[in-house]
């Protein structure tokens, strides 16, 4: 059963759950016909609230998600979810131990989840995560959430995607001072000390709230606040959600909701064009007869880099 991209398209918007999981896989493996699809799809997209959830393995971020997922849906939202498993994308332990998690919400047609493996490939993961992010918003879930393990540049990524980025620490691990390091400060719009039901959550929560203080804890117009869960408990749930709806009321009605609209779409252009670009040189290189080929040419002196590099370019299509 072979559909047109318009067909396929028309499915995703009124809410056929499987033609999205299909496009969405179809999508992340490049299949002919996917990228027509999410190109009539986009138009659609840009309506979301888009919300990051990101911290340290094992901070609770799964327990948290499922809480909100739950949270949100007795306000009457739905919800999409796409969890993102940093660890190797053979093992799929913890995707699988996220769809038990969030089961209870498996028959909800207000809830989407969907788990990705990250990518080896230069930015396969933040593609993936935008593909996913913009099927889900094309098909109206009013929030869109991404959670991801805090790992250096995917969570910038996430950040650049999101509207509000929810950074959850936990007690013993780490504290304020540590959360400075790692420049989650620059990310954060809502910090959460999750576990809070372990005795040192009062601590980290005071070193964090000195630590913003001293950094200004105010960024355009918006006071970071630091909120406690227990994730287990769904203890702080309602108040992070209060506080992440108030976050998102703040950008929209400061005008910063299309600036990071904006943001996204940037990354999500200059993510194609260099992949893109990649798929290009990959496919000149092979034209000219290899990696092997330029080598000799270059070590012949026949040839400097940059004239290769243009020769290889210039006129491919
Ligand atoms: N005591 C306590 N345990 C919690 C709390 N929240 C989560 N946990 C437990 O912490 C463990 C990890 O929770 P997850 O929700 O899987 O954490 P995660 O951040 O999604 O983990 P990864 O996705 O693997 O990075 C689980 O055993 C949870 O039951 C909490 O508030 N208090
Ligand atoms: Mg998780």
């Amino acid at each position: 059963m072979t559909r047109t991209p318009a067909e396929r398209a028309a499915a995703v918007l009124a809410g056929d759950v499987r033609t999205a999981a299909r496009l969405m896989r179809d999508l992340d493996d490049e299949v002919p016909g996917a990228a027509e699809t999410m190109g009539l799809l986009h138009r659609h997209t840009g309506k979301a609230d888009v919300v990051g959830i990101t911290g340290n393995p094992g901070a609770g971020k799964s327990t948290l998600t499922d809480q909100l997922i739950g949270a949100w849906r007795a306000r009457g939202l739905r919800v999409g979810v796409v969890a993102i498993d940093p660890s190797s994308p053979f093992t799929g332990g913890a995707i699988l131990g996220d769809r038990v998690r969030m089961q209870r919400h498996s028959a909800d047609r207000g809830v989407f989840i969907r788990s990705l493996a990250t990518r080896g490939l230069l930015g396969g993961l933040s593609r993936s995560t935008r593909d996913v992010v913009n099927v889900l918003d094309a098909m109206g879930f009013d929030r869109v959430l991404i959670e991801t393990v805090g790992v250096g540049q995917d969570e910038v990524d996430v950040a650049n995607t999101a509207h509000c980025s929810v950074v959850v620490l936990v007690p013993g691990l780490g504290d304020g001072v540590q959360a400075l390091k790692a420049g989650l400060l620059e990310i954060a719009d809502l910090f959460v000390v999750n576990k809070a039901d372990r005795p040192d959550a009062d601590r980290v929560v005071r070193e964090l709230e000195l630590v913003l203080e001293l950094e200004g804890g105010v960024r355009h117009g918006w006071r970071v606040p630091v909120l406690r869960t227990v994730a287990t408990e769904n203890r702080g749930v309602e108040a992070l959600l209060d506080a992440v709806e108030a976050h998102l009321a703040h950008l929209r009605a400061t005008g910063a909701w299309q600036t990071r609209l904006r943001a996204r779409r940037q990354g999500e252009l200059t993510d194609r064009l260099f992949h893109a670009l990649r798929r290009r040189s990959e496919a000149a290189i092979g034209r000219a007869g290899g990696m092997d080929t330029l080598l000799d040419r270059l070590d012949r002196g026949e040839v400097g880099p940059d004239a290769l590099v243009s020769e290889l370019l210039d006129g491919a299509p």
